[in-house]
């Protein structure tokens, strides 16, 4: 008898483990696109347990300030090499015009941003100061002024090879206006 109970719950334990199975995985990683834009509240973690993939979606996405101090607000942007698409919006969070406090953020090779800042100072403000066509341009924004912003995607295999840097390419932002991005797990 007691065999035979063992047996029974033993196939119950069973058929409960069975059950879990498919409902564990059901969540797919490229869900939380929807929500980038809007009103983005700062990660809302309440269910972060077990919540992995959601959390991983969650860091495919960051949001730069830029300033009328000249500065961005970070030094380092984190790209997790799990996101199929990473999201920068970058912010201008100043009140003076793009002509003379203009931000935009791009993204080169480490060894190539003073030559993509000289060609896009010579590009000039009506070409945002990016030079049209450059292919040593991984991703960049537009040139925007106080209040507003501007959103980029680009997928994070792009920096598998090199190390890369962001920076506003604004005549005499550079030296202040950069910062390093870093491929992650
Ligand atoms: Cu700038």
């Amino acid at each position: 008898m007691k065999a035979y109970l063992a047996l029974i719950s033993a196939a119950v334990i069973g058929l409960a483990a069975c059950s879990q199975e498919p409902s564990a995985p059901a969540a797919p990683a490229n869900e939380p696109a929807p929500a980038a834009e809007a009103s983005a509240p700062e990660e809302a973690a309440p269910a972060s347990e077990a919540a992995a993939p959601a959390a991983a979606a969650g860091n495919c996405e960051v949001i730069v300030e830029s300033s009328d101090a000249m500065q961005f607000n970070t030094k380092d942007i984190e790209v997790s090499k799990a996101c199929s698409e990473f999201t920068i919006t970058l912010k201008h969070v100043g009140t003076q015009p793009k002509a003379s406090m203009g931000h935009n953020l791009v993204i080169t090779k480490a060894e190539d941003q003073d030559g993509v800042f000289k060609d896009g100072v010579a590009a000039g403000p009506d070409a945002e100061y990016v030079k049209a066509g450059d292919e040593r341009i991984v991703a960049h924004t537009k040139l925007i002024g106080g209040g507003e912003e501007d959103t980029i995607k680009f997928d994070p295999a792009k920096l598998a090879d090199g190390s890369y840097k962001f920076a506003c390419t604004f005549p005499g932002h550079g030296a202040l206006m950069n910062g390093t991005i870093t491929l992650v797990d």
